[in-house]
């Protein structure tokens, strides 16, 4: 029990906060000897099968899942001339087989466009065989070279959901785009961390891309983090590929497609947005343990206590709810710690007061404490989870708007600039981005689609006041 009563440092310094949660909750060991290489812990998977649960769930209403191999050969990968520039620079290689040198080297996928599009070119022939809405939940390597670090910035991202749609024409494509971004925003509503929906600029979209639409979060350090992308991507890969259809007037025509995309970046910002001093704090649906029981046994009443538990573990167990009764015989203090470092929502402790007045204590991982009847367990447990959920998603969202501040004056920037991101006017123009970016080390994320945050109305740009749009500039991960 040494370790465990060793605690975190502060989260105001966020780097070795989030560099020792990752090991104390036991998400990612990153002590496997290859860079950008994690492993996941048992509970950091769980809690990644629960968070990719809701993803699947979301996504299942109208796309199918499926299951593309990970080697890419050279001819394909090669193919579509923006897409190779944007990834050669990234792209893991395997040229040998044993000691046979291959004859097309075979990529790892860095993403799966060019794995898909050429099967996707043999399935398609009519008008009636459209929409297709694919997705995949993969890992995929890009040999980053930037600052590696867990769940952020990896080498092998082992959580990589991947959607590939095709569609009779552009509007109908960006239709998809809209209802993808729906769908990511509805995602993170669940795991209760707030976003930021950003058109990125023209110099950042994907490589291939007509369009790209960013999510963005805003991370403690008041740094921006990429938690989702949704391409537009026209017909730039089916002309690529030949991915054409027959419509229905007979004309063969060239498919319009789009792709997004989400990592296990997710879990960082869940990690991030809602943790605390004392560890992990998880919204309920994504808890490997939602209910912790803790007997507090004192004196020789250890049975009647444990049946009392255990009924209570029973009707918490019916509701469908993941639920622990931790029965170890150390001080119920360490059990509170060891729980809270794992994020477990609702705690609920059992002595024998609570035994003899037929009460139960719940202790919500933000503190609050409710004394609940024995007979109300069931409906009351459920509403203190929803309630938790609440007040978490209610905190993130107050301090995500507390770090996003809106600048005229070119003067303010920079301050405001340490405390999270800025909205401006901006033209548009890429002059004008580069000038911000030299002038405070940060870079134009894309115009802010989120008309709450931004503001409505127009505006002239903070560089060189012609008429423009709102752009969202922070520090970026
Ligand atoms: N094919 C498209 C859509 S699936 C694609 O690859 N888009 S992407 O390059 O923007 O990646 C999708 C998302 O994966 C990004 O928005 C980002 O959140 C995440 N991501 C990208 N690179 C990494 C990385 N090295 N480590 C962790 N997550 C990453």
């Amino acid at each position: 029990m040494q370790e465990e009563s060793v605690s975190l440092p502060p989260k105001e310094e966020f780097s070795e906060w989030y560099n020792d949660i990752l090991w104390r909750a036991e998400v990612m060991d990153v002590r496997y000897p290859v860079k950008g290489l994690y492993v996941w812990y048992p509970h950091g998977f769980a809690i990644r099968r629960a968070v990719y649960q809701i993803l699947r769930s979301l996504l299942d209403r109208d796309h199918q899942e499926t299951l593309f191999p990970l080697l890419i050969p050279a001819t394909e990968f090669m193919k579509e001339a923006e897409h190779i520039k944007g990834f050669e620079n990234e792209v893991f290689w395997v040229t040998k087989g044993g000691q046979n040198e291959l004859e097309v080297p075979l990529a790892l996928r860095p993403t799966s466009e060019t794995a898909i599009y050429p099967m996707y070119a043999l399935w398609i022939r009519s008008h009636a065989d459209l929409p297709i809405r694919l997705y995949q939940v993969v890992n995929t390597f890009r040999y980053e070279t930037k600052h590696t670090r867990p769940l952020i910035r990896l080498r092998e991202i082992t959580s990589f959901k991947e959607a590939h749609t095709v569609h009779r024409t552009w509007e109908e494509a960006e239709k998809q785009v809209n209802a993808a971004i729906d769908l990511y925003r509805e995602f993170y509503r669940k795991l209760c961390v707030p976003v930021i929906v950003s058109k990125r600029p023209e110099w950042d979209k994907f490589p291939g891309a007509d369009y790209t639409i960013a999510i963005d979060t805003v991370m403690p350090d008041g740094k921006t983090l990429q938690i989702g992308t949704v391409h537009h991507l026209g017909d730039h890969f089916s002309m690529t590929f030949g991915i054409m259809f027959e419509d229905e007037k007979g004309e063969q025509k060239y498919a319009q497609q789009t792709c997004y995309g989400i990592s296990e970046r997710c879990i960082a910002a869940l990690i991030a947005i809602h943790g605390d001093d004392r560890g992990l704090v998880l919204p309920h649906e994504v808890a490997p343990v939602q209910v912790l029981i803790v007997p507090v046994i004192i004196g020789k009443r250890r049975e009647e206590i444990m049946t009392y538990a255990n009924g209570i573990r029973a009707d918490v167990e019916a509701m469908g709810l993941r639920v622990r009764i931790d029965d170890r015989e150390i001080r119920p203090g360490a059990k509170y710690y060891h729980w809270e470092m794992r994020g477990v929502p609702l705690r609920l402790e059992v002595g024998p007061r609570d035994l003899d007045g037929r009460k139960v204590m719940a202790v919500a991982r933000d503190g609050k404490r409710s004394l609940l009847n024995r007979e109300e367990i069931r409906e009351r447990v459920v509403e203190l989870l929803r309630e938790f959920n609440e007040r978490i998603s209610e905190s993130a969202e107050g301090r995500l708007r507390s770090c996003i501040k809106r600048i005229s004056d070119l003067g303010e920037i920079g301050s405001a600039l340490e405390k999270g991101v800025v909205i401006v006017g901006w033209c548009g123009n890429y002059s004008c981005a580069q000038e911000l970016e030299k002038k405070t080390g940060a870079s134009v994320l894309g115009s802010c689609l989120d008309a709450e945050m931004s503001g409505e109305g127009n505006c002239t740009c903070i560089v060189c006041g012609t008429a423009g749009a709102h752009a969202l500039v922070g520090r970026a991960y």
